[in-house]
């Protein structure tokens, strides 16, 4: 019996009809490097660019900024002049950017063949569709406290999934920075049914929502 959670969170993709869980067929270049990402789970914004990433395959370090957050807030500031999500960098082309329709477009030119997936494209419904899935469940939006990993984690799952989700809200709120290798339906990854974390810290890896929230939990703290 799926728990409360996967349920509530199964009902937050269907608000965005399952978007994020596939890849384009046609792709483009490859990005020596792994963009970088400052967002929050429960940002619509936010969203919309993690779908782009999926859409595209393309791997992103995640430097989680939940409200509140204090280690890549102020980075974000630092780097742009204000705090406002997501904020891309792209260390292949020293790009940094806010706006998610500015960060989505840019991604499809660099990365893909200029095309958006029509989920994307669906002017306000867009929007609308995201505020709901994002705010259904709002576990990814206020920082606890929690250690600090030396190295990034890694995660393999992908944004329309309804447990990876659940692992990203678990990260996010924690502010534990992850290297997110996307595998939906046609990545070069293979696609698993289960989340995947793997943490080079502790050479753990963990599959499953609720196995990797108990992990985090035991290794990192907070709740
Ligand atoms: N037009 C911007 C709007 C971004 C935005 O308003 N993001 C909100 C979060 S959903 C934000 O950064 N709020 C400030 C904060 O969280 O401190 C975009 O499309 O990226």
């Amino acid at each position: 019996m799926p728990s409360l959670r996967l349920l509530s969170a199964t009902i937050a993709s269907a608000a965005r009809g399952f978007a994020g869980s596939k890849v384009a067929d046609k792709l483009g270049p490859r990005p020596a490097r792994p963009l970088e990402l400052y967002e929050f789970e429960a940002c619509p914004f936010c969203r919309k660019v993690r779908e782009m990433i999926t859409w595209l395959d393309l791997e992103v370090v995640v430097y989680p900024c939940p409200k509140g957050g204090k280690r890549y807030r102020p980075q974000v500031v630092d780097r742009g002049g204000k705090a406002q999500f997501p904020y891309l960098v792209d260390p292949n082309t020293n790009t940094e950017m806010y706006e998610s329709d500015a960060i989505i477009a840019y991604l499809a030119q660099q990365y893909g063949t200029g095309q958006l997936p029509t989920s994307l494209r669906l002017g306000p419904a867009t929007f609308v569709s995201a505020a709901i899935s994002s705010w259904l469940r709002p576990a990814g939006t206020f920082a606890v406290d929690s250690g600090l990993p030396e190295q990034p984690l890694v995660l393999r799952g992908y944004e329309g999934s309804p447990a990876s989700r659940l692992v990203r809200e678990d990260l996010c709120r924690r502010e534990l920075p992850y290297l997110l290798q996307p595998n939906a339906p046609g990545s070069s990854r293979p696609t698993t049914a289960k989340p995947q974390l793997r943490d080079p810290n502790t050479g753990i890896e963990v599959a499953g929502a609720d196995r990797i929230s108990a992990y985090l939990g035991e290794t990192y703290g907070g709740h």
